[in-house]
């Protein structure tokens, strides 16, 4: 029987998308930095870059207004090798982690590797949160708007137009009644009726719902667009919930 071992190794060269954002420092140039040092790496080149977007900081410890952007590249690494090459430049740039979704110098997130779909302990592609970002999906659409997202079989393109709705229409499927009435009263307090809509719970949310709020864990094969599980989202879910919302109506303004 022939070993794994015994197989000589091909290389094949695979691309993928990095986003890319941060708000401490000087940003641009920073950022600007990290694209050099990813395509000095011997195993990966950075093919195209979008323009940087100034964007409103998502979570209560962002910290100030982020710089965000996205490339394309071409690799022969291996996608935890591309996530390594990502944190080895985080890391050469500063970056520390003192607090979760703080304020960074450089933040570098594997959105897309050659259409394929990973979920390991340490790395998730595509990126859980791409969908629903217009501070990934605005720099995303400038340069790979026909990149298909391999779980929703939607391009970024179409992500990006589904999220530009108003209202933004949200349901809350499989929430208790009393849950649901707490989180609404949150987002008529942060959102206007003209940016937020709640859809009614029996709604068929799968076809008039932009996003999808569902408690329990998340079913592996069973992903659609819209559809965000509790157990994907950070503690406490009323306010994970409020940033997606900020993050998905979020306008990003060009720098160039
Ligand atoms: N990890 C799993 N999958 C991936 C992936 N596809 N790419 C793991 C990168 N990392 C991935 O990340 C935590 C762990 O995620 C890593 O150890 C890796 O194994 P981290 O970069 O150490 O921590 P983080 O970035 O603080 O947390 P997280 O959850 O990745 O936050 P995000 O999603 O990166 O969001 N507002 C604006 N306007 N612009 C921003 O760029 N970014 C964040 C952070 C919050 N608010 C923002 C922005
Ligand atoms: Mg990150």
């Amino acid at each position: 029987m022939e070993h794994q071992s015994d197989v000589p190794s091909v290389e094949t060269t695979k691309s993928g998308l990095i986003a890319l954002g941060g708000n401490l420092g000087q940003s641009e140039e920073l950022l600007q930095d990290a694209i050099r040092s990813l395509n000095s790496h011997p195993r990966l080149s950075v093919q195209q870059c979008s323009s940087f977007y100034s964007t409103v900081p998502i979570g209560s410890n962002a910290g100030d207004r982020y710089i965000n952007a996205a490339c394309v590249f071409s690799t022969t690494l291996p996608p935890q090798g591309v996530l390594e090459a990502c944190q080895a430049v985080e890391n050469q740039l500063g970056r520390t982690r003192e607090i979760h979704w703080g304020p960074r110098t450089v933040d570098l997130d594997l959105i897309t590797y050659a259409g394929q779909i990973i979920s390991t302990a340490v790395l998730k592609v595509p990126h859980p949160a791409c969908w629903y970002r217009r501070f990934v999906l605005d720099p995303v659409c400038e340069i790979a708007t026909e990149v298909v997202h391999p779980q929703f079989q939607l391009t970024f393109g179409e992500l990006r137009n589904r999220i530009l709705q108003r209202p933004l229409s949200i349901s809350y499927a499989t929430l208790e009644k009393t849950r649901q009435e707490r989180i609404q009263e949150r987002i008529r307090a942060h959102f206007s009726s003209g940016q937020v809509q709640v859809l009614n719970g029996n709604i068929s949310a799968t076809e008039s719902a932009v996003i999808q709020l569902l408690t329990g864990e998340l079913p592996p094969d069973h992903l659609t667009p819209g559809s965000l599980y509790e157990s994907t989202l950070p503690r406490p879910f009323e306010d994970a919930i409020l940033d997606v919302l900020r993050a998905a109506l979020d306008e990003p303004e060009v720098n160039h």
